[in-house]
């Protein structure tokens, strides 16, 4: 099983990514739980752009840049490229929400189908950041975004990746935020000692996507959680198996939307007030469903 060893750097700090990226402290803590007999493939988005600027890397491990399409072939591709060999190297597919949940997402499905040990990290910003953050399938209600302007409030929901990968009867499905690098860092050894294929999709703060301050990265993405929209969730063989509680007492979602600049337009505005009740309601009906 995997383990964390103390002042390992996997990821260093060679990257152009924006101070307090999410993305970056939360691959970091994966990394480091994986261990350096890791090969990582990563699919085309802001973590693959600001990590491997020609002629550097930042990664102190084997690393393959994949198409945005495809990461999960080419991970398959690796797998059986490595059963050739005797030893036991874990494959790690690193991607954004852009690739997983839209573009990407028929390649996903037909590596969970066959059944690949590929431990899949979706790095969930809600957005396609890198392009000039346009909305994906993971935007969520409400927010503003380079396709979504704030007077037009988006109708669409978040896709459940969750309940598709749960579908594809994934043993390991986990979900958390880049607010929590010891819930990220389980997670992940649960996910390397899992037989078969896992999926942990992990809520990364994005500073000028979100329009946050750095110093909140991390309170905010903390908050996604503790506010029951976005909670910390473990499922092992299709069963509930872990739950990060949320605070008491209750904390609204408005507190965390009123950081970020992406949800001003619900906060400020009363006309928008049924969003933002929306929005509360997906919270609270987490906290029923999940016994946060
Ligand atoms: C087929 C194809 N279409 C579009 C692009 C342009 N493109 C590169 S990265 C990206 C967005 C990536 O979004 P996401 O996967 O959410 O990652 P993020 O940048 O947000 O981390 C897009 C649209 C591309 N590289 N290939
Ligand atoms: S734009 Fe967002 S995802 Fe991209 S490097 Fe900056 S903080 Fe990270």
């Amino acid at each position: 099983m995997a383990s964390a060893t103390p002042n390992l750097n996997l990821l260093s700090n060679e990257h152009s990514a924006c101070v307090g990226c999410g993305q970056i402290i939360a691959s970091r803590a994966v990394l480091n739980t994986l261990g350096p007999e890791t090969i990582v493939i990563n699919a085309t988005g802001c973590l693959e752009v600001t990590t491997s600027q020609y002629p550097t890397s930042a990664w102190q491990v084997p690393w393959l840049h994949s198409l945005f399409a495809n990461p999960s072939a080419v991970a398959s591709g690796v797998l059986a490229a490595l059963k050739q060999s005797k030893k036991k190297i874990k494959i790690l597919v690193q991607a954004g929400d852009g690739s997983t949940f839209d573009i990407g997402f028929g390649a996903v499905s037909g590596m969970w189908d066959r059944g690949d040990e590929i431990i899949y990290v979706c790095y969930d910003n809600e957005i396609y950041a890198n392009t000039g953050m346009q909305a994906s399938g993971a935007t969520p209600y409400g927010s503003r975004t380079a396709t979504t302007p704030a007077g037009k409030i988006l109708d669409g929901h978040k896709k459940d990746m969750l309940a598709i990968a749960l579908a594809h009867g994934l043993p390991f499905v986990a979900q958390t935020t880049s607010g929590f690098l010891d819930d990220i860092k389980a997670k992940v050894a649960k996910a390397a000692a899992t037989k078969g294929p896992s999926y942990i999709q992990i809520l990364s703060s994005c500073i000028p996507g979100w329009h946050i301050k750095v110093v909140d990265s991390v309170k905010v993405a903390q908050l996604a959680a503790l506010t029951g929209l976005y909670p910390s969730l473990e499922f092992t063989n299709g069963r509930l198996t872990a739950a990060m509680p949320v605070t008491r007492p209750k904390i609204k979602v408005e507190e965390y939307l009123k950081y970020q600049s992406r949800f001003k337009h619900l906060v400020d505005n009363p006309k928008n007030k049924t969003t933002l009740a929306a929005l509360q309601t997906l919270a609270d009906d987490n906290i029923k469903k999940y016994k946060l």
